[in-house]
């Protein structure tokens, strides 16, 4: 490990950092070490990730990484439950019995209810579960690795099957003449990470920018135009987009003819989605919707990015994301520099252990408990790193018992509380399992569920993984180093993990729980040791062998998995084959359900509930529903908020800084009104995730059911109402609101 001296610290370690989601690019820092504590943290300009070369910056949550180490919220020790599930009545045991317990349970299940009884949380490839945990999962004999339905990959398939690629961030962005940012949260997943500048840059050179978020962010302050769409119903302007760029005849009639497969039956599709149709369901007016089309229809390139908040979270995210994509590709601007470019061909992508599907038994997509997407479309091609159960609807196995019942939950590094919806009903589930076991950080409300507990350390702690960034020229790769001893008796994830295999009897298959022989195996496709990427602090880039500058615009090569190797203006992949609820079958063209509850879609619950509320994802001083512990963040952030239009707020009889009663047809929790102007009188915006105290400031946490600061507590969970594609739930409701009175 480099160690680099300063007049203040003892010592100054590099590392990078996590604090984006653990499956995005990682920022590299500096880490001061002084009397064997973490005291300061800043950005490493060596790195390749923070903003632009040479950089020292940080975002907010990554300054205050020793913060996260030593807050007062940690678990420090192995428990096992010896209360009621829920009651959070714990006894400190050793390392050893917690192991041991979790092994023999896992042995015992498996031969008395068969391996597919175990089912591991990972709503979002957190690496040390995509990995290692997805080994463990293909030895054991189980497909149940349960993804959200609700973190990217819902949008990346949509992507795949529509123009058969999923599109990424432009080289060049200053080729791009419009970019229309589309439900992405650029000023907070990934601040630091070089986007907003980039982005801010091309304005200044000219480039237009269309936002279309509920909010109005602070990039949306800098756009040529924002629609404040309401939440949940982007298919129904992608729908009107389209209406309009075909009836104007504003797309690219050469594209079209040679690379697009079913035009005019898409045009026909569309004929009735005009401006008009969508105003009264989008909340926007038909002219602001055909303006917004005819920018994008006459300006070239267009980039649209598209986020988490489009598609991913909507119960007709897959239509919306292939609506989108039809824009950009009857637009001309499929894979053209400035443009909806694709990744480079080839190449290299995560580090990830080899064999992971080797090791699964043939038949195990079969024996998925609740299929994200349907059984056949789950094929090596398509799954990220192998067959994904749906996370909610894994869940609700355990209580119906159909088509069988999970009985044993690994429940670390997610927080199924927070980040799925009806946490009533989860908790009836955590309640049901005959055995579950965590590992986190901090003392999440899920834990109080959990049979035995295990203390994770922080990635401060810890040296046992790399940060990766894909890049056009082939991929970064960084070591994340140690910086401090871990807190008490908390290890790393992977510690755990291969410790765990090599007790249930595995140990073959993890290299007899040699770490260094598991970082070999990971690296071993990019050609480097651990300890080169040891001598390479700032992290060093590996050339991809095949990938020469990508060429743009190779269409047959882009679409040769697409039916007729072509953009899927209507839909031969997926149209007429099953769906995956399994009571009918996918659509041909692009549809709009909308959300459960909304003023257009159910006018008449929206009498007694007037209100929109929906919420958003990342935030830049928040990773998911945590670091809520830290300080310096929980100061700027100290209240579950509620964005409200001061107009909505004044007839309610709420004033800013007020605490509000916010309730659904599905429960109540509440905010803090926080008066904001922008954003429509009709419609409230939330954070989710609001569970985490803050002991040095004294703020409390929050319940995560009726009466606490759960947004995710007020959703509607009906399974039958999921994208029938992949699942996708909604995150948009009705409410009503008043001025809650309660201390
Ligand atoms: N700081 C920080 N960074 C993170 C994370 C984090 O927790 N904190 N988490 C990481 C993870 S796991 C993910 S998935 C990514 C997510 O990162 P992004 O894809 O950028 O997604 P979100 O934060 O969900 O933001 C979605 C945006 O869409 C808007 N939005 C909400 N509903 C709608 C809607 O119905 N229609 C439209 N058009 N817009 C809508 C929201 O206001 C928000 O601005 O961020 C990653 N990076
Ligand atoms: N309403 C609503 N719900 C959402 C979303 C939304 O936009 N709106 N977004 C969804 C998305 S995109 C995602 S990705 C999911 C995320 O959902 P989750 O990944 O479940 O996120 P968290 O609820 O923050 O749970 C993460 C847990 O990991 C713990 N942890 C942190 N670091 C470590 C570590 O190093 N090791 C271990 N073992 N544990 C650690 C934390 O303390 C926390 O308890 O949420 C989804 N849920
Ligand atoms: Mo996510």
């Amino acid at each position: 490990m480099s160690v680099i001296q300063d007049r203040a610290a003892d010592k100054v370690i590099p590392t990078f950092c996590h604090g984006c989601g653990s499956y995005k690019p990682r920022c590299g820092l500096l880490c001061h070490v002084k009397d064997g504590r973490f005291v300061r943290v800043e950005g490493n300009p060596a790195s390749f990730n923070n903003g632009m070369p040479g950089s020292t910056s940080l975002c907010a949550k990554g300054l205050t990484g020793p913060q996260f180490v030593y807050a007062g919220d940690r678990l420090r020790h192995p428990l096992k439950r010896i209360g009621a599930k829920g009651e959070g009545r714990f006894l400190r045991i050793s390392w050893s019995e917690a192991l041991d317990t979790i092994a023999d349970k896992l042995k015992e299940t498996k031969e008395k209810y068969g391996p597919e009884s175990y089912g591991v949380l990972s709503p979002e490839y957190w690496p040390v579960l995509a990995t290692l945990g997805r080994r463990f999962l293909n030895v054991h004999g189980s497909p149940n690795y349960m993804h959200s339905a609700i973190c990217a990959t819902p949008r990346m398939a949509a992507m795949k099957i529509t123009v058969g690629y999923v599109s990424m961030a432009p080289d060049d962005w200053s080729k791009t003449g419009l970019i229309v940012n589309w439900g992405a949260n650029v000023e907070n997943s990934g601040v630091n990470q070089g986007i907003p500048r980039a982005i801010l840059n091309a304005l200044q050179g000219g480039t237009k920018l269309l936002d279309i978020r509920p909010m109005l962010d602070p990039l949306g302050t800098k756009a040529d135009v924002w629609l404040p769409v309401r939440p949940g119903t982007d298919c129904a302007l992608a729908l009107a987009f389209l209406n309009v760029l075909i009836a104007e005849g504003l797309y690219d009639k050469a594209f079209v003819a040679e690379w697009c497969h079913g035009f005019d039956d898409l045009a026909g599709h569309v004929v009735g989605f005009t401006p008009e149709w969508a105003a009264p369901i989008t909340g926007l007016t038909a002219e602001q919707i055909r303006e917004a089309a005819r920018l994008i229809g006459t300006t070239r390139p267009t980039f649209i990015r598209m986020g988490n908040g489009v598609g991913d979270q909507a119960n007709d995210g897959t239509s919306t994301i292939r609506a989108i994509c039809l824009i950009a590709a009857i637009t001309g601007n499929l894979d053209v520099p400035g443009g909806q470019c694709a990744p480079p061909p080839g190449g290299l992508a995560e580090p990830t252990i080899s064999t992971l599907d080797e090791l699964a038994p043939a038949d195990l997509v079969k024996r998925l408990v609740a299929p994200e997407s349907p059984i056949w479309y789950q094929t090596a091609g398509n799954w990220e790193n192998g067959p994904t159960t749906a996370y909610y609807k894994g869940l609700m196995s355990i209580l119906t018992e159909k088509p069988y019942p999970l009985r044993v939950l690994n429940a670390s590094c997610s927080n199924p509380l927070s980040a799925t919806r009806n946490p009533r009903k989860v908790a009836e589930a955590l309640k049901k399992l005959d055995f579950m076991f965590v590992m986190d950080v901090s003392h999440a409300p899920h834990v109080d569920y959990a049979d035995i507990v295990l203390p994770a350390c922080t990635s401060y702690e810890q040296d046992d993984f790399f940060a990766v960034r894909r890049t056009a020229r082939g991929v970064w790769l960084g070591k994340y180093n140690q910086v401090v001893e871990p807190l008490e008796e908390s290890r790393s994830d992977w510690r755990f993990y291969l410790d765990l295999a090599v007790r249930v009897g595995y140990g073959e298959h993890f290299w007899q729980g040699s770490m260094d022989g598991m970082m070999r195996d990971m690296l071993a496709p990019f050609g480097v040791t651990p300890d080169q990427l040891r001598e390479n602090p700032g992290g060093m880039l590996v050339e991809a062998p095949s990938s020469p500058p990508p060429e743009r615009g190779e269409y047959s090569l882009l679409f040769k998995d697409l039916p007729h190797g072509k953009v899927q203006c209507r839909n031969d992949l997926i149209g007429g084959k099953e769906d995956n609820i399994k009571d009918g079958v996918l659509p041909y063209f692009p549809e709009y359900q909308g959300p459960p509850e909304g003023i257009a879609e159910t006018p008449e619950l929206a009498e007694e509930y007037p209100l929109i509320l929906s919420d958003v994802h990342a935030h830049r001083l928040s990773q998911h529903s945590y670091l809520h512990n830290t300080a310096y963040l929980r100061e700027l952030q100290p209240y579950p908020w509620l964005k409200i239009n001061p107009a909505t707020a004044e007839k309610y009889g709420i004033g800013d800084g007020d605490w509000v009663r916010v309730e659904s047809p599905h429960g109540w929790s509440r905010f803090k009104a926080e008066y904001f102007p922008g954003i429509s009188p009709e419609v409230l915006m939330t954070k989710r995730g609001w569970w985490q105290s803050c002991d040095e400031l004294g703020l409390p946490g929050y319940d995560v059911f009726d009466g606490g600061g759960e947004v995710n507590n007020l959703y509607n969970s009906d399974e039958s109402l999921y994208d029938r594609f992949y699942s996708q739930m909604a995150k948009q409701t009705l409410v009503k609101i008043s001025r809650w009175e309660g201390a």
